[in-house]
């Protein structure tokens, strides 16, 4: 049994951390609950039995702690990140903060779970268009080999926490935004995250980062765009891909459907195909309208929705934290 502190666990991963721990019976000896000063004192509740919030501060992981979950943000991971590892405890992170350094694994478990034993206390969990999307390009990957990506993205506004939610639903009563700089009721924007000296959003820019680091192909051709549009729960991405060899797709779509955590929903005669209604709540990558790019030599389209807020987030970090229960603590 290991003891287990959550970060950031009054928010929206939070939470779902804690749903998601007990849905999958996650072997928790002690749980500690750590947010910011003002939940400090709120009380949440796991497998029946309330817990008290605890402010998190430098003290914090003096505790007797093995397994940390990250998910306050970047700044209090890499303020945090450090002290909980100094501390002896392993952190899996849900910010962007860790990701791109090299000696932190960024796992997927279903493509990547071999990285686990590479970490040194620090281990992230990608950002959740790159998950939903490096499902099915890996088996494509292994088995076709992939030349080129491109991804177009479709992504619900809680992907920017509960102020993405507010400025939708006030927004479709006639209130100006205040999260995003135009309204997203009954609109789509080309913008999420910030704007990059090179042109692209930061959400591309990890889409392409990102996908290269789990994939282990530092030179794979991928571009992104990314758009935000009126939608709660759950993220779809349109992947356009160029493979090295020739391909049936019958046989693509069964490499893909008997890949762990993928489920195709694909029969257009009877108008089946995911949506992002249909994935909330759900924890397994949907895939459908697969169907042959004829307009380059071996290509094929995909339409990938999953829930951004479980597999995306915390269902993802969850695994990870499984499989470091299955390589260092199964005993
Ligand atoms: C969004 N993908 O939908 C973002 C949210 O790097 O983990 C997650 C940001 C991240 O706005």
């Amino acid at each position: 049994m290991i003891n287990v502190a959550i970060v950031g666990a009054t928010g929206m991963v939070g939470r779902t951390f804690l749903k998601i721990l007990e849905e999958r019976d996650f072997p928790i000896d002690k749980l500690y609950l750590f947010a910011s000063k003002k939940s400090k004192g709120n009380k949440l509740i796991f497998k029946n039995k309330e817990y008290t919030v605890e402010e998190l501060t430098e003290d914090s992981f003096r505790k007797d702690i093995q397994i940390a979950l990250f998910s306050a943000g970047g700044e209090i991971s890499k303020k945090f990140a450090p002290i909980a590892k100094d501390n002896g405890v392993i952190v899996v992170d849900n910010s962007s903060a860790w990701r791109m350094y090299e000696d932190v694994p960024l796992i997927v478990p279903e493509v990547n779970p071999e990285e686990i034993k590479n970490h040194n206390g620090i281990i992230a969990n990608p950002n959740c268009s790159t998950i939903q999307s490096v499902l099915p390009l890996k088996p494509i990957d292994d088995i076709y080999g992939i030349k080129r990506v491109i991804y177009s993205t479709y992504q619900a506004v809680s992907g920017s926490g509960l102020g993405g939610i507010k400025d939708l639903e006030e927004g479709v009563k006639g209130s100006s935004p205040k999260k995003y700089p135009h309204p997203i009721a009954y609109n789509c924007l080309p913008h999420i995250d910030v704007f990059m000296d090179n042109g692209y959003t930061k959400e591309e820019m990890k889409m392409i980062n990102e996908t290269q680091k789990i994939l282990n192909k530092k030179d794979l051709a991928v571009t992104a765009t990314t758009v935000r549009i009126p939608v709660r729960y759950g993220h779809c991405v349109s992947i356009n891909i160029e493979l090295e060899k020739d391909f049936e797709i019958n046989d693509l779509v069964n490499h893909l459907m008997n890949f762990e955590g993928i489920k195709i929903m694909d029969d257009i005669s009877q108008n089946i195909y995911p949506t992002a209604l249909h994935v909330e709540g759900k924890d397994e990558v949907y895939i459908g309208r697969i169907r042959i790019d004829y307009s380059v030599k071996h290509g094929v389209n995909l339409w990938v929705a999953a829930d951004n807020i479980r597999k995306g987030a915390a269902t993802n970090t969850v695994q990870i934290a499984e499989l470091l229960v299955k390589e260092y603590f199964n005993n």
